[in-house]
């Protein structure tokens, strides 16, 4: 028996494989039967071109069924996969391509031009959000044979995704079909998906959330995905009623709440809605509860870990918490001695299981840094857990802004601006954001009197993806410090708090 995460998927498809796997109101329905030929086909091409297992297959596409046949075709084919946010310039992925060193680089045709300079001798082929490419010609003539599926080890790699961190340069966490499998299983069974489920996703496929939670779920249930190419609120109200359960990140359900035409009549099909990524608000889980009737389900993960926790299906779901640890996930709230606290201390929260990643790619030293000698990784966030076991989420240790489910380190972005000519030096802050929860703020000195907001976001261009950029720049004389000389953000996040809700922006 093969670990092979793909093997598990095709022990679920449908007995009728002309079932629906994908319907997308751009590009029409795909079903089981087309996952199984397009799977093959880009899995035969890959490995023809001589890509062998462990070779790592970079792809910065938009959205499409296409590219889920490509990542499911890696897994086919024990390769492993590497999705990069499309949001990423030409410098952010001159820096992933050095450091993966991926055997191919899959890009848009409207892309290739920008990432040129930026992926080296490596080899392009390109797939289009209409299913059009260099991928799709060039892998012509392959398939059609049911390729075999690679015999790998439940613990060998599927996956890098990019994570970022409080420091430094992001780490590549790399993910084994068993991390994936096990967590697949475990979140199809606690969500109750049931034969007949339909999902609604909306979300990118280039983390987690999109990649792995949601279309996992759909695949270990052999159902059907309704598959829009990004989020819209409208079009997401227009679907409901051919879905079953949806998931999102908070701000999908915020701009729900904004659209009149979202009514309880509206959800009255969905038998689940699930929210993770980010801190769902209590405001908009009773906004909701009193809109639709219906209670938001939110859970807890992150890159490195998967999903850790979840509200129960059956039982309270309680605003402000994320439920409990996933039935084969082991969390504790530690101090800063490590040792574990009681109920309803404030700590770190660590996480162990076969969910746990198996470190970061390339650097041993980073992933030790992170673990706790007995197996525990140092998730950076804060969190209580009450008697029973029940996780809320208090803070974060890490300096980390989530903004629209998206995470942005302060680091890199004070990096790229402290490098801007005229510009002293800078603090990048989240601040309350009513569309996107957070959004990124830059407190920045000036040594050139010229300088302004404009000149400073325009020096970003090409250098950091644009959901990172600054939504404002304010310039100050001096940044405030503590005593150590480290500067105190929580006066920055004080001074600036209001700037997107009306209040003071100290400006
Ligand atoms: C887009 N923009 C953002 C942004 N998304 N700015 C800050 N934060 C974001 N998340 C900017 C764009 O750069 C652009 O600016 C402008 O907003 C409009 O862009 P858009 O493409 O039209 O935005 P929109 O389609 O409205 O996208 C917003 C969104 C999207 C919230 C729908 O970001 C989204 O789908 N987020 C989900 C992210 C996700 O899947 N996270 C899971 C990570 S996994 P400009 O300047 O260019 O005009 C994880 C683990 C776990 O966290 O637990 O799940
Ligand atoms: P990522 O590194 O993109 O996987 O993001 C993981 C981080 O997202 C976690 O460490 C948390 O800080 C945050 N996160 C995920 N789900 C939630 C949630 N339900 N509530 C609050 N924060 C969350």
């Amino acid at each position: 028996m093969t670990g092979n995460l793909f093997a598990l998927f095709e022990s679920r498809f449908p007995a009728d494989r002309g079932a629906v796997f994908i319907d997308s109101p751009t590009r029409g329905v795909f079903s089981y039967a087309d996952l199984a030929a397009w799977s093959d086909r880009f899995a035969q091409f890959l490995r023809a071109g001589g890509a062998v297992p462990g070779d790592r297959i970079a792809v910065q596409v938009d959205k499409s069924p296409e590219a889920i046949f490509l990542y499911l075709a890696c897994l086919k084919a024990g390769l492993v996969y590497l999705p990069l946010n499309t949001g990423y310039e030409a410098a952010e992925v001159r820096y992933f391509v050095a450091d993966a060193e991926p055997r191919l680089f899959v890009t848009s045709d409207a892309a290739r031009p920008k990432i040129a300079g930026a992926v080296g001798g490596t080899p392009v082929h390109t797939l289009n959000a209409d299913g059009t490419g260099t991928l799709i010609d060039a892998s012509a003539g392959c398939g059609g044979g049911a390729s075999d599926i690679h015999p790998v080890a439940g613990r060998d790699l599927a996956s890098i995704i990019y994570t970022s961190g409080t420091t430094g340069k992001p780490k590549g966490a790399m993910l084994s079909h068993d991390n994936l499998s096990s967590n697949a299983l475990t979140l199809h069974d606690i969500w109750g998906f049931v034969p007949g489920d339909v999902l609604l996703h909306a979300l990118p496929i280039y983390h987690v959330h999109g990649l792995f939670v949601a279309t996992h779920c759909a695949l270990l249930n052999g159902s059907g995905m309704i598959f829009h190419d990004s989020f819209s609120a409208s079009e997401v109200i227009d679907a409901l009623s051919r879905a079953t359960v949806m998931m999102g990140v908070p701000t999908f359900y915020t701009r729900l709440l904004g659209e009149a035409r979202f009514t309880a009549a509206a959800c009255q099909d969905i038998r689940l809605f699930i929210s993770g990524s980010a801190p769902l608000l209590p405001e908009t889980f009773d906004a909701f509860q009193a809109r639709t009737g219906h209670t938001i389900l939110e859970r807890y993960g992150m890159t490195e870990a998967g999903m850790i926790a979840s509200n129960p299906l059956e039982g309270a779901r309680l605003a402000g918490t994320v439920g409990y640890a996933l039935s084969d996930v082991r969390v504790r709230v530690v101090g800063d001695d490590g040792r574990a606290l009681e109920p309803g201390a404030v700590g770190g929260l660590e996480v162990a299981g076969p969910n746990l990643f198996k470190g970061y790619w390339r650097m041993p030293e980073k992933t030790a840094e992170d673990m706790s000698s007995d197996g525990y990784f140092r998730t950076g966030d804060m969190a209580t857990m009450s008697d029973d076991g029940r996780v809320s989420l208090v803070g974060r240790a890490k300096d980390l802004i989530i903004s629209g489910g998206l995470n942005i380190y302060p680091k890199e972005i004070e990096a790229e601006i402290d490098a801007v000519p005229g510009v002293g030096e800078s603090a990048v802050i989240g601040v309350p954001h009513g569309d996107f929860g957070e959004a990124v703020v830059a407190v920045v000195t000036r040594v050139d009197a010229g300088i302004d907001e404009a000149a400073v976001l325009g020096a970003l261009d090409g250098r950091l993806a644009r959901f990172k950029r600054p939504k404002r720049v304010f310039f100050v004389d001096t940044l405030p410090r503590n005593a150590m000389g480290k500067v105190t953000k929580k006066t920055l996040r004080d001074t600036y708090g209001g700037t997107f809700s009306g209040g003071s922006t100290g400006a």
